[in-house]
């Protein structure tokens, strides 16, 4: 096992992982801004090392000092948390080159889910289905005959893309050809790759997604789905687990051909793989190779701790249990609290003046903030998730409610209020919501 990490991360995701590391008796060094001296994950690690001023791009995402305190640190490995340099497939290499683990799969794996379309063929390849779609756009007749057989509406996206950039609607044929041609242009702006696919645009579908744990060994197993559909501009704010619509049959056989697939490709480490769900079909889209900020619902319903385990397999272990073992009890919601007001979404950095979270059987706070901490306007705008455990989805709802009433956060506007407002809504009460969910508040 590792003796010592480093977290290249900041706030709840850097706490999580120290948290694990303090859990396995590893040592954690702590990377931080100029921003966030103050901040709880460098209070809280063995060692710090600041890497740069406040902006993201010169600290966090800043490569050449992250591995200059790696090695002055002497770490024997890199834990990337989710954002910043997650999913960074140059990242994961100079860290190797450094004789350091990447706690991550390998960056050949990085690199291929990185490209949507190369994502989607291996999925299609192992009878995953995938969204309908056209990757060569290069023969306008056979783009337009495709468009015939499945119909408008349809989308475009940036292979290299993901997260919602560099996509376009098509509703009229006419605007086809403006729609590719925008797409490839803001695609390699934003990616430095101009190539772009074409899909079947689903108009009302639930954003449903599969937890993968894969060790070195070969053993692959699934930890059930989240429903992430509740989410504005491409930021969930609520996720849960299990979702509502599934039957038993139904995740069984979209978990064992997502295990198939991630096997067929030798993947280790934690995975994602994310669907569109409509009319009660499974549509692949992409898979995500980080840990996730929403993984603390998988961890309530299975009791496994997703870090520990992604920690021990980067280090080599083979995974102790099998799937037989992992055993689906009850239900979580996690309630994404954001630093904004309520209505109309506008960050709020400052200091929290007041500050008293709940706690109680079932709850779980995960966050980084404490009484007196001014929250830096340089980063995200979320500032903790609320995340309860109920025996079924009417006590976890209960449970969710009592929760947000006794969260007090003063001196910053929070979203808390809304979250009261969605999860007793009557779609969300009946599970009947989809990712249009937020729409009913701009
Ligand atoms: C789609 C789609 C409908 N049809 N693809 C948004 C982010 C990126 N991961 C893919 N996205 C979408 N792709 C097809 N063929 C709708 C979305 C989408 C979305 C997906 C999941 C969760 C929230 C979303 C919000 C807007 C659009």
């Amino acid at each position: 096992m590792f003796k010592k990490v480093l977290i290249a991360n900041r706030g709840e995701i850097a706490l999580r992982i120290l948290r694990a590391c303090r859990e396995l008796e590893i040592k954690t060094v702590a990377i931080h801004s100029e921003a966030d001296e103050t901040a709880m994950h460098v209070r809280m690690a063995d060692e710090s090392v600041c890497v740069g001023p406040a902006s993201a791009q010169s600290s966090y995402l800043n490569i050449p000092a992250i591995i200059t305190a790696a090695t002055i640190s002497n770490v024997d490995a890199i834990h990337p948390g989710y954002g910043f340099l997650s999913e960074n497939k140059r990242f994961a290499e100079i860290i190797e080159e450094h004789n350091i683990k990447f706690i991550g799969p390998k960056s050949e794996h990085i690199e291929m889910m990185g490209n949507k379309i190369a994502a989607k063929k291996i999925m299609e390849d192992n009878k995953v289905p995938t969204v309908p779609g056209l990757n060569d756009l290069s023969d306008m007749k056979k783009t337009l005959d495709f468009i015939d057989n499945i119909k408008l509406p349809v989308i475009i996206k940036a292979a290299s893309g993901g997260g919602g950039k560099g996509m376009r609607v098509v509703n009229k044929i006419e605007d086809l050809e403006e729609s590719i041609n925008a797409a490839k242009i803001e695609s390699k702006k934003s990616f430095n790759d101009d190539t772009v696919y074409l899909e079947k645009f689903f108009v009302n579908p639930k954003h449903i997604e599969i937890q993968i744990l894969a060790d070195s060994n070969g053993s692959v197993l699934t930890l059930g789905e989240r429903d992430c559909s509740i989410q504005r501009k491409h930021q969930k704010i609520i996720e849960e687990s299990p979702s509502i619509v599934l039957t038993n049959v139904e995740r069984e056989k979209i978990s064992n051909l997502c295990v198939k697939a991630i096997k067929s490709i030798k993947y280790e480490g934690v995975g994602t793989l994310e669907f569109l769900y409509e009319n009660n079909k499974f549509y692949f889209m992409e898979m995500n190779t980080r840990l996730q900020v929403e993984h603390p619902v998988t961890e309530m319903i299975t009791g496994q701790d997703l870090v520990k385990e992604q920690i021990k397999v980067a280090s080599g272990n083979k995974i102790k249990f099998k799937q037989e073992d992992i055993n689906f009890n009850g239900h979580s919601i996690e309630c994404r609290i954001n630093a904004e007001h309520p209505e109309t979404f506008i960050p709020s950095p400052g200091k929290i003046t007041q500050y008293h979270q709940p706690g109680g059987l079932g709850v779980r706070v995960d966050s980084a903030v404490y009484q007196g901490y001014i929250i830096p306007a340089h980063y995200d705008s979320m500032i903790a998730k609320l995340i309860v455990y109920g025996e079924n989805r009417n006590e976890c709802i209960q449970k969710m409610k009592r929760a947000l009433e006794e969260y007090v956060i003063i001196g910053i506007d929070t979203n808390i209020q809304l979250h009261q407002k969605i999860i007793q809504s009557n779609e969300f009460l009946s599970g009947k919501y989809d990712i249009n969910y937020m729409s009913k508040f701009e």
